[in-house]
């Protein structure tokens, strides 16, 4: 039996505090504040909040372009985090990454990534450098179920089963990709693709936190000791369109309607609620969290934009005998 690996509680403020800065940045999106595009994670938190659970920041991550959850969930600060995504010299990577390019490597989050499948084989070579290094650490990719199509996700899949490299595989399945449904577009499913690239594959409602993380704490566990790659693909729900703006006029009214009822933030207000959590304890975490995200747009809000002038700075990353495997 399996054991959640960090108090409900905690769990609670993470999912909030994601949901709140997606929230956030949606109206400062729609306020012309955020340039680019921006895909939002609503309905997706407990994924990221539930494995996190497990990693050190020693460990590895490598996301997608619905990366907020992701790199909020590894412990990038909120200041650094929308000073980024608003594009500001302040930000993680002095606003020139924007939303689908926060990284903090200080953290072990390597990237999130606009090309599906692209942060896979980057997951694979950090798991790599792990190994070689002889370190218990581990490595994470995360995709959504749009990326099953990708040559790129099988050809890593291959060489990290070959090299029992010690890497998790996590699959956001929301059933989308862009305006298609997964399903007319898939002709395997990644409990197929783990059948035929020889991985143990788990699948899990991704709208439980607590089954997530009890269900990421087992695999991770596993990984660190030795196991070798694990699959865990995690059912969820995208609520919001493909990107902001995206109206949804492919999806049915009740599909619309009915997306709610799985909101992960709510499933674990319930447990929380039959543990004995009342309106206070709720309302607090929800001013601590307010004040967090307001402390940090009003900081992003007043930073220069990037200066042209050092566009070409950290281009290249120079080779430096000695330095640690995801520095
Ligand atoms: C290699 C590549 N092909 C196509 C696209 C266009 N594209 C952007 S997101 C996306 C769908 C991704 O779906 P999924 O991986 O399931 O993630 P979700 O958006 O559902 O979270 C596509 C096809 C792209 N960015 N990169």
């Amino acid at each position: 039996m399996s054991i959640c690996p960090v108090p409900v509680e905690h769990l609670y403020e993470s999912l909030l505090t994601i949901r709140r800065s997606e929230e956030r940045l949606k109206s400062l999106f729609a306020d012309g504040e955020v340039p680019g595009f921006v895909h939002l994670s609503i309905g997706q938190e407990a994924v990221p909040v539930g494995i996190s659970a497990s990693l050190r920041p020693s460990d590895t991550i490598a996301s997608n372009h619905r990366g907020h959850g992701h790199a909020l969930a590894k412990g990038i600060g909120l200041d650094g985090f929308f000073a980024e995504v608003m594009g500001r010299s302040t930000g993680i990577c002095k606003g020139r990454g924007g939303s689908m390019h926060v990284a903090d490597l200080s953290i072990g989050m390597l990237g999130a990534n606009g090309i599906v499948g692209a942060g896979i084989p980057i997951a694979a070579g950090s798991a790599l450098a792990h190994k070689v290094a002889n370190t218990d650490h581990i490595s994470v990719a995360y995709f959504g179920d749009g990326a099953l199509a990708e040559g790129v996700l099988h050809e890593t899949l291959n060489i990290a089963s070959l090299w029992s490299l010690p890497m998790l595989f996590v699959c956001e399945n929301n059933g989308w990709s862009e305006f298609s449904p997964t399903k007319r577009q898939m002709a395997a499913s990644l409990e197929g693709l783990a059948a035929a690239f020889n991985i143990p594959y788990s699948k899990i409602d991704g709208n439980d936190v607590v089954i997530v993380a009890e269900a990421a704490a087992r695999l991770i566990g596993k990984i660190r000791q030795g196991a070798g790659v694990q699959i865990l693909e995690c059912e969820t729900t995208r609520v919001r369109g493909h990107f902001e703006g995206d109206k949804q006029d492919y999806r049915e009214a009740d599909e619309l309607q009915g997306l709610n009822k799985r909101d992960p933030i709510l499933n674990c207000r319930l447990r929380l609620e039959e543990a004995g959590r009342d309106e206070t304890w709720f309302q607090e975490i929800e001013q601590k969290v307010a004040d967090l995200i307001d402390g940090a747009v009003n900081q992003a809000t007043a930073a220069s934009e990037p200066d042209p002038m050092f566009l070409g700075e950290d281009v290249y990353t120079p080779f430096q005998e000695g330095a640690p495997n995801h520095a």
